[in-house]
């Protein structure tokens, strides 16, 4: 594995999933890391992926920097060629260069402006770092995907031992508008299982056709939940009507009365999560979500595991 931005940057998805379960089962320290260092530039706010990453680093006996980039850095120019005689102070081939003098990995997060779908979709940011780092990159969660994210909940399905589950991803409301970045990242990953997945959404919130292959999709949600052994629910924006958000008509909170008419499913979520907004407090309370949170740690650990032993 040379970098970590998507499923396509993993040979074998499923093998890493092993890797992350066999970490939580065997132990996690090691010296793979030791003498090298990891930094973790922060252009957006983050609680589990800056915590489990800066752990799992220090498992492995690797240093830690971090920065909040957007508020302890210069404010960072990202157009090629342009007269920076305005706000911008730093240029973006100029700050990634000297990052990577100080580290052997740089992990990058940087949300979706959700106001060009294309300036995301191309991944503008991630890519200016892909291009100018030499060393490898990791998506702490990019424009459109998160996928250390969905490794972790791979694992946390696979770790139930269920074989051939039935997946729902359900859109939740949300008060802010949200990337679709979690969501398209989750059927990237289980579409490399055995899991049957069942994506539904209200009319108005369809995701970018290139994550949505092989899932059954529909608008009824009360149908998709039927059977299902794991309710993924996250809110994301409009794709089509990009980052906005269509009135919804329909009541699409998860509910104890929702998770009844499943296959004694199992509520998950990324978090952060609005209570009694995406899911009751009921439903959160007897969730995945902690399992989720806490196998970052062995999911990241993997994937730094990996790229270490690459270097
Ligand atoms: C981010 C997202 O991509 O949806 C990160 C999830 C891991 N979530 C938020 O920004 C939530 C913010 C809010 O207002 O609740």
């Amino acid at each position: 594995m040379k970098n970590f931005t998507s499923v396509h940057d993993v040979k074998h998805p499923q093998s890493l999933v092993k890797q992350t379960l066999e970490i939580k089962t065997n132990g996690q320290r090691s010296e793979v890391g030791r003498n090298k260092t990891l930094a973790l530039i922060f252009f957006n706010p983050s609680l589990r992926t800056r915590l489990s990453t800066q752990k799992a680093a220090t498992n492995l006996g690797m240093d830690v920097i971090v920065i909040n980039i957007s508020e302890d850095g210069w404010n960072i120019e990202f157009e090629d060629g342009s007269v920076m005689d305005g706000s911008t102070q730093e240029h973006i081939k100029d700050a990634v260069k000297v990052i990577s003098g100080y580290c052997d990995l740089m992990g990058v997060r940087t949300f979706a402006n959700l106001e060009d779908p294309q300036e995301d979709y191309r991944e503008k940011v991630l890519q200016k770092f892909m291009k100018h780092a030499t060393v490898p990159v990791i998506s702490l969660e990019s424009a459109t995907l998160h996928p250390l994210q969905s490794l972790t909940d791979l694992a946390t399905i696979a770790e139930t031992n269920i074989s051939c589950p039935k997946v729902v991803l359900s859109w939740a409301p949300h008060p802010k508008a949200l990337p679709q970045a979690v969501a398209n990242s989750f059927l990237q990953w289980i579409a490399k299982t055995d899991a049957e997945i069942t994506l539904t959404h209200p009319k108005g919130y369809e995701l970018c056709e290139e994550f949505t292959g092989g899932a059954t999709i529909t608008n009824d949600q009360e149908e998709a939940l039927a059977n299902a052994d794991f309710v993924y629910t996250k809110n994301w924006s409009s794709y089509a009507n990009y980052g906005q958000m269509p009135v919804v008509e329909n009541d699409w909170t998860i509910s104890q009365q929702k998770m009844d008419l499943t296959n004694d499913g199992k509520f998950m979520h990324c978090l952060p999560i609005r209570r009694n907004v995406v899911a009751t407090d009921k439903v959160i309370n007897q969730s995945l979500v902690f399992k989720q949170a806490k196998n970052r740690e062995y999911a990241a650990q993997a994937v730094l595991q990996n790229l270490l032993e690459e270097l």
